[in-house]
């Protein structure tokens, strides 16, 4: 891409992160992405949003574009409060039944993958923001076929990791230990972040291949790499965009927003009370006009 039109697109994507940043009447901050086993939108994101090497991570840039791979912190539901599996139907899994994101629920055997052993692992979360909730990491059952579309049903009941995550995390990471059980090829490990200081969650697929196989090698994201990207995400990195909800309107304690941009991003509670404030402002601005 020339120099120039890149240069565009990061002001534009600056300009409209900007914009949702200031309409947040919160500061909380963006979340993150398990870094081992990668995730699929993190293996690729190390790719390069502009020169993805590998084929699946070409076709998804041909598909959907850059902007979910420099969003790879984001992949999240603002409204989850725990209700994954009613929220995220069978084979929407990986994107978490985000349009944007679909291109992560590609049912294919040629995501880049992590090669693992049954036994301990030690999970590795970059989190570009902690947040105070539990992460619970699955994986898929013994004869998992990953030429289907991963369903609810394809995962172990019993997690490989559960993780209580602290509200700091000061070196940038989660690091926590799990127990992998014995599998044979390629599997999928699903990773579901709720919070608890607000109803939003992250959710996030990481392929890894049991045993020996011809799988491409699935790389993290550098630290220079998150650095030359940041200005072209649109979830910021120390704050919230995306379509993210403000934790603080679930919670009952912020004001009525002054912006219409946030009655999309808000839950049905706080729509109402945004509906009856705006009710109240008509009226006056109609009793002072006349
Ligand atoms: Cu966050």
């Amino acid at each position: 891409m020339p120099s120039s039109r890149r240069t565009a697109t990061g002001v534009a994507a600056l300009s409209a992160a900007a914009a949702l940043v200031s309409l947040t009447p919160t500061t909380a901050s963006a979340h993150g992405a398990v870094f081992n086993p990668v995730s699929r939108v993190a293996a690729c994101y190390a790719e390069g949003p502009e020169t993805p090497r590998s084929q699946v991570c070409k076709d998804l840039v041909a598909d959907s574009g850059t902007q979910p791979l420099y969003d790879w912190n984001e992949v999240n539901i603002a409204n989850a409060a725990g209700q994954h599996q009613a929220l995220i139907p069978d084979g929407k899994l990986c994107s978490a039944n985000r349009e944007k994101y679909r291109a992560l629920d590609w049912a294919r055997t040629d995501w880049p993958a992590t090669a693992v052993t049954a036994g301990s692992f030690d999970f590795k979360v970059r989190v570009t923001a902690a947040h105070s909730g539990t992460m619970t990491v699955y994986l898929t059952k013994p004869g998992f076929d990953p030429t289907q579309p991963l369903k609810w049903s394809d995962l172990d009941a019993t997690p490989v990791a559960v993780y209580a995550t602290p509200r700091t995390a000061t070196d940038g990471y989660y690091a926590f230990t799990g127990n992998l059980p014995a599998r044979t090829g390629r599997h999928i490990v699903y990773k579901v972040w709720q919070r608890n200081d607000s109803p939003e969650a992250f959710y996030s697929c990481s392929d890894v291949t049991f045993g020996t196989g011809t799988a491409a090698r699935a790389q993290a994201p550098t630290e220079a790499k998150i650095a030359a990207g940041a200005e072209l995400s649109t979830v910021s990195h120390a704050g919230h965009g995306g379509d993210e909800q403000a934790p603080a309107l679930s919670a009952g304690t912020a004001e009525a927003p002054s912006s219409p941009l946030p009655l999309a991003l808000a839950g049905a509670g706080a729509l109402t009370a945004f509906a009856a404030g705006s009710l109240l402002i008509g009226r006056r601005r109609n009793s002072s006009a006349s």
